[in-house]
């Protein structure tokens, strides 16, 4: 009896996740096949501008050569020696992104909630030891709307019920204040400035959905972290590594963490690689045997994250993205006055959002990204209401003056 051989069509592949995946995200109903530069193509060969970039993972683009050819020679060569040994490759690294970003030390880690979770550790170690609180009474300070990742302890400080509801009991020590609010700052400094070992922020809330605070917010904040001997850890898993027109989202204001955390474009978005980057009297109170991973600054992560961070200076990723976001937003605004979908545009670099004149639960920025992706580009909303659009930082103006006429096509067609 012949067994009709099933087209391994999009329905196909779509089915087999439903199956035998958890259903732990509802994506949009498209098959990725192959990705190059800022272009996708599902499996029926239909092409694609990426504007999701992995949620600001893929900066350098897709499948980046120098980024492809530097995972397959160290994958060839030596691809994990734990740490339970010096390495070539781990070395070089650490001098790199330390000397790159100004940091005395990094600690290499693997998902960008590591990272967190590596740095509130840290603080709070720090907080014992140099600032001496009294033992397990550390408190870090974090904002509200804040998105840093989905371990336990993470969603202990999340707002979002979706991140935390039904994952109790939660890890206490954290105090979460108004977002881009510097008197609340303060407030919460102030009242219990012996017992506050850190203020956890993102430059800006991307998962909020892209939400920009007041300008010199972050500035004034870490000047008030320095008035209460408070660290300033600044979450730059998505804003960082050119994604907002500077190399981290703080230097728009000059300011330098105490803690820096990096993820998802570190590597391209072509390996797990994050980092937490300190200066000694901070990192240094982490002492052999008191953290670690077992992939944490392997020699395929640090080949593909120096090649990574080559990119983003040799092809200027900070200066294109700062420029592009610019004629981005300004044609986004003329998009507005033509059509009453829209309420407001907002972001930084190419790392932008635009809010949806609809109440978050309707569907209508479901049923816009659905549109897009007929006019073949792929975005999706974040929070209901708000469309995020981020494109790698490699797409040229030529090919970002078409995705704004796909937009803006999509958009006074959607209306009619
Ligand atoms: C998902 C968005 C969410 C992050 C910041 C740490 C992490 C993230 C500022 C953790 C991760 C990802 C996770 C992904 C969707 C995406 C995301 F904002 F980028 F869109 F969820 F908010 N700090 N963000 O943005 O890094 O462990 O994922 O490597 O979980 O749905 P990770």
């Amino acid at each position: 009896m012949s067994t009709a051989v099933q087209k391994k069509n999009s329905q196909y592949f779509i089915d087999l996740e439903n199956q035998y995946g958890a259903h732990n995200y509802h994506p949009l109903p498209v098959v990725l096949d192959r990705g190059e530069g800022v272009f996708v193509w599902d499996v029926e060969g239909e092409k694609y501008y990426d504007f999701l970039s992995a949620y600001s993972a893929v900066n350098q683009g897709h499948s980046h050569p120098k980024i492809v050819e530097a995972l397959v020679n160290q994958a060839k060569k030596l691809a994990l020696t734990s740490r339970a040994f010096y390495n070539s490759d781990l070395g070089e690294y650490e001098k790199k992104i330390t000397t790159l970003f100004g940091f005395d030390k990094v600690l290499p880690m693997n998902s960008g909630a590591e990272a967190v979770e590596t740095a509130v550790k840290l603080a709070r170690k720090w907080g014992y030891e140099v600032k001496k609180i009294a033992e397990n009474a550390a408190k870090i300070v974090v904002c509200e709307n804040n998105f840093h990742g989905r371990t336990t302890t993470i969603v202990s400080f999340s707002n979002d019920p979706d991140a935390n509801q039904n994952y109790g009991p939660f890890t206490p020590g954290f105090v979460k204040i108004p977002y881009n609010d510097l008197t609340a700052l303060e407030e919460a400094l102030k009242d219990d400035a012996q017992n506050i070992a850190a203020f956890l922020v993102e430059p800006i809330q991307g998962e909020a959905g892209v939400d920009v605070p007041d300008e010199n917010y972050l500035k004034n904040a870490w000047e008030l972290c320095k008035k209460y001997h408070v660290l300033f850890i600044a979450d730059e898993v998505q804003t960082g590594i050119a994604r907002t027109g500077k190399l981290i989202a703080c230097h728009h204001e000059n300011v330098q963490p105490d803690i820096l955390i990096l993820g998802k474009a570190l590597s391209g978005g072509m390996y797990p690689v994050s980092a937490v980057l300190a200066n000694d009297e901070i990192m240094n109170v982490i002492k052999p045997g008191q953290h670690g991973s077992t992939f944490g600054g392997n020699p395929i992560a640090c080949a593909v994250a120096m090649a990574a961070l080559d990119v983003v200076a040799e092809e200027n990723l900070a200066e294109r993205s700062e420029e592009l976001g610019k004629l981005f937003r300004s044609e986004i605004e003329i998009l507005i006055q033509k059509t009453d979908l829209i309420k407001k545009v907002r972001g930084k670099g190419l790392l932008n959002a635009i809010m949806i004149n609809d109440s978050p639960d309707s569907k209508t920025a479901w049923n816009l990204c659905m549109k897009l992706k007929e006019n073949s580009l792929l975005a999706k909303p974040t929070h209901g209401n708000i469309i995020r659009l981020a494109p790698p930082l490699v797409i040229t103006e030529a090919q970002l003056l078409d995705c704004l006429q796909i937009i803006e096509k999509t958009f006074l067609e959607f209306e009619k």
